[in-house]
């Protein structure tokens, strides 16, 4: 049996939802609260992040470590291609998304969530240990200013990471908007990842969590300015 240890929310997560749920495997999910992850994450590896996945006695963590472990463990609708040149293109094509789009996808968004714990709460606790909206009430405070202290947000760089990230949306967009995969002519871990790790600023469907009918402010403009650049991130997901 396969444990996927796991943040309801997080883009990193999702992506290995879905690369599960691709491939078929059925596993069972762990969610932990944000905080509290720190000591169970440590446990079973060295690190702190999730996502974490346990099969058997194995347990691996990075989400592009999970994807390459999954295609060699159940190997059935494999996620790389067995061409090396279009291996390596779609290894590229990961690792921008996991560097470039997923931590700033991931601080454009708390920089606005993190000042609405009634929003964030819901998501943090759903589906954890019994204690989960308690903790929260106690903590958010106290995690709210470690999670902006360990992404370095503040006004400043909320700017530039706006910056970067409309860049590498660009970049993204410029590549994939007439074409229907991101590498070859199949889908692949490169399709999975930049649409996964995009996803919250798309709020799309099948994620595995209800978004908001509207994000409060200034995360909804900040979506609202990206919409056209991202419309195939709901056709990668279809
Ligand atoms: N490079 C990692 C990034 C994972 C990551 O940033 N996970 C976040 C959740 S989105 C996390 O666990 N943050 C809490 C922590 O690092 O303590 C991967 O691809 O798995």
């Amino acid at each position: 049996m396969l444990t996927l240890y796991q943040f309801p929310i997080s883009h990193y997560c999702e992506k290995i939802r879905w690369a599960l749920e691709y491939k078929n495997i059925e596993y069972k999910k762990v969610n932990l609260l944000p905080g509290l992850h720190a000591k169970k994450a440590n446990k079973l590896t060295s690190n702190f992040s999730l996502p974490i996945l346990v099969h058997d006695k194995k347990v691996i963590n990075e989400s592009s470590e999970i994807i390459s472990y999954l295609d060699q463990a159940f190997p059935e609708n494999s996620l790389t291609p067995d061409d090396q040149n279009l291996k390596q293109e779609a290894m590229q094509w990961e690792q921008f998304a996991d560097e470039e789009l997923g931590s700033d996808v991931r601080r454009v968004c708390y920089n606005t969530l993190l000042n609405h714990p009634d929003i964030i709460t819901p998501y943090f606790t759903e589906n954890g240990p019994w204690y989960g909206k308690l903790y929260m009430k106690v903590t958010f405070p106290k995690l709210s200013h470690t999670m902006r202290k360990l992404m370095k947000l503040d006004d400043t760089t909320v700017i530039q990471i706006n910056q970067r990230l409309s860049q590498a949306i660009e970049k993204a967009h410029t590549h994939i908007k007439d074409k229907e995969f991101f590498v070859g002519n199949s889908f692949t871990r490169a399709d999975l990842a930049v649409a996964s790790l995009l996803a919250p600023l798309c709020k799309v469907k099948n994620y595995g969590i209800e978004w908001p009918e509207k994000f409060p402010e200034p995360l909804h403009s900040t979506i609202s300015e990206y919409e056209d650049k991202l419309d195939w991130v709901h056709r990668i997901y279809n």
